[in-house]
């Protein structure tokens, strides 16, 4: 078998991309209900939750971290709530998705890398979806925006797995206005193909509105705004790119503008709940789903040349110059800025996993800044706490919610991260403040990330007993079987983000019956 290593090298190289374009915006903006009483809202029996999840947002991306980019509505929000300045996810998207959604470590689910549009499966079925736990507590649960947690057979598919409604894609990243995600069009309503016009961001946010607005409520509602942006391909209107003329490197003054868009959509959502009366009751989490891409250096031709040769040879096929591009794209482009963070997404560095959040719950949770160290896996049962739901046991991740209530650190699980920005798969072991990196071919690296967050100091010759216990601990961490396609395969077919559509929509041709009547 071709390592699944070096296929995840590949795709998480390629967790990303397409070809940069500037085109007019269209925004249209939601008309406005009559406002609802708080009261309303207030006699539910549990609160409203609200994730926002951006994509590919870095460290200093946002405004609250001292980045040029405007985030005035983020910043705003965490100001108000608990800034979760140690909040971790994993290095790519899937991982971070699989965690949020079942509260366990992606290693044990197999997601250990960003999943490919041929994927024939996806977050296992055996698992039960943070949706699927609210369900049974009669929330109405609703996402809008990016899934990649397996789309090629029904069962995968949110409507599957404990949404009521689904507006938004299923895979990696799609063109913001061409919808299409490697060569098919990728936009749909609950199964349903849709071509729309629009940039994605503010379909997805108008959307949004429109759940919240047409409610049932009776019943909490839940939703998942698992924005796109801004994950490549580098594309915003002209008239948001233009604020950022003074920024010179192309890439970040469109990624810039593409923040600023994702802020004003969350700052119109925002605004929602609160003409809806919900702000009182409804706990809002922000968290970006990794770190930021940024451009890597050019290798030399002779490196360029090793590790094409070893990438074909693990492969068993030639790279094609449409693979080739993609690389390009995805290694050159990235407009993020992690500082001062390491590394970046698809690294197992700081860069690539400590990303912006928090939690804001008007009247609620006190303004402040939490030291606590809190994961993707500890969202779910975090969460399911704060709304005053049973927590499950045996997870992986743990609620922390009294740390958000209360000045108080609490003990968090360890914690392990994976990605495959090199050749092979790398790995990271937290037991905070502790952290061994494990990278292939490289002695282990030991780091204390409290004392020593942009990891310059590797502790490993002078603390062996702890190397030597957090790499077994590592070494024995459950691992799922891997539900990623063959490096052969990724090469073959990459997961470009925009461009033309070469095949059917993906909604198309999902594999399983069709979905029922709306
Ligand atoms: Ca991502």
């Amino acid at each position: 078998m071709i390592g699944s290593k070096t296929a995840a090298s590949l795709m998480a190289i390629a967790a990303m991309v397409s070809l940069s374009s500037c085109q007019t915006p269209s925004t249209t903006a939601a008309s406005r209900s009559p406002r609802v009483s708080s009261s309303e809202t207030a006699a539910l029996s549990h609160p409203n939750i609200v994730i926002i999840l951006a994509d590919d947002m870095g460290w200093r991306d946002v405004g609250y971290h001292g980045s040029e980019i405007k985030t005035p509505n983020i910043d705003a929000l965490a100001a108000k709530g608990v800034i979760l300045d140690r909040y971790y996810a994993q290095p790519t998207c899937s991982p971070t998705r699989s965690a949020l959604m079942t509260g366990h470590a992606p290693m044990r689910l197999g997601m250990v890398q960003p999943l490919s549009k041929i994927a024939p499966t996806g977050l296992p079925l055996s698992e039960k979806l943070l949706p699927q736990y609210l369900k049974e507590a009669n929330y109405q649960t609703v996402m809008t925006g990016k899934w990649h947690l397996g789309g090629r057979q029904r069962a995968y598919l949110p409507n599957e797995r404990g949404f009521d409604q689904f507006y938004g894609y299923l895979n990696g990243g799609i063109g913001y206005w061409d919808h299409v995600h490697g060569g098919g069009l990728d936009w749909q309503r609950n199964g349903k193909t849709l071509r729309e016009e629009g940039y994605s961001t503010d379909l997805l946010a108008d959307q949004a509105i429109k759940l919240v607005r047409g409610r049932d409520k009776s019943r909490p509602l839940m939703l998942y705004a698992a924005f796109g942006a801004p994950h490549l391909p580098n594309e915003a209107p002209e008239s948001a790119i233009a604020q950022y003329a003074d920024i010179k490197n192309p890439h970040r003054r469109v990624h810039a503008a593409m923040v600023t868009e994702l802020d004003s959509a969350i700052g119109r959502l925002v605004e929602t709940l609160k003409s809806e009366g919900m702000l009182d009751n409804t706990i809002i989490w922000f968290m970006s789903d990794n770190g930021g891409l940024i451009a890597s250096p050019p290798p030399s031709f002779t490196v360029l040349g090793q590790q094409i040769a070893k990438m074909e040879a693990a492969a068993g096929t030639k790279l094609t110059p449409r693979f080739m591009e993609f690389l390009r794209v995805n290694n050159t482009e990235g407009g993020s800025d992690n500082m001062p963070l390491k590394g970046a997404k698809a690294t197992v560095y700081e860069g690539a996993a400590r990303v912006p959040s928090f939690v804001y719950w008007q009247g609620k949770l006190s303004p402040k800044t939490s030291a606590q160290m809190i994961t993707a896996q500890d969202v779910l049962p975090t969460l399911l706490q704060g709304a005053g739901l049973k927590v499950p046991t045996r997870l992986d991740g743990r609620s922390l919610w009294p740390a958000l209530t209360k000045a108080k650190a609490l003990p968090v699980s360890d914690y392990v991260i994976q990605a495959t920005k090199g050749l092979g798969q790398d790995e990271a072991y937290y037991r905070y403040p502790w952290k061994l990196v494990r990278i292939d071919g490289a002695p282990e690296a030991l780091y204390n990330v409290e004392q020593d967050p942009s990891e310059k100091t590797d502790l490993a010759q002078s603390r062996p007993e702890l190397v030597k216990t957090l790499s077994a601990a590592l070494t024995a961490f459950p691992r799922g079987p891997s539900v990623q396609v063959s490096m052969k395969d990724a090469i073959l077919d990459p997961d470009f983000f925009g461009g033309k559509e070469d095949r059917a929509p993906w909604a198309d041709t999902v594999l399983g019956p069709p979905p029922s009547e709306d």
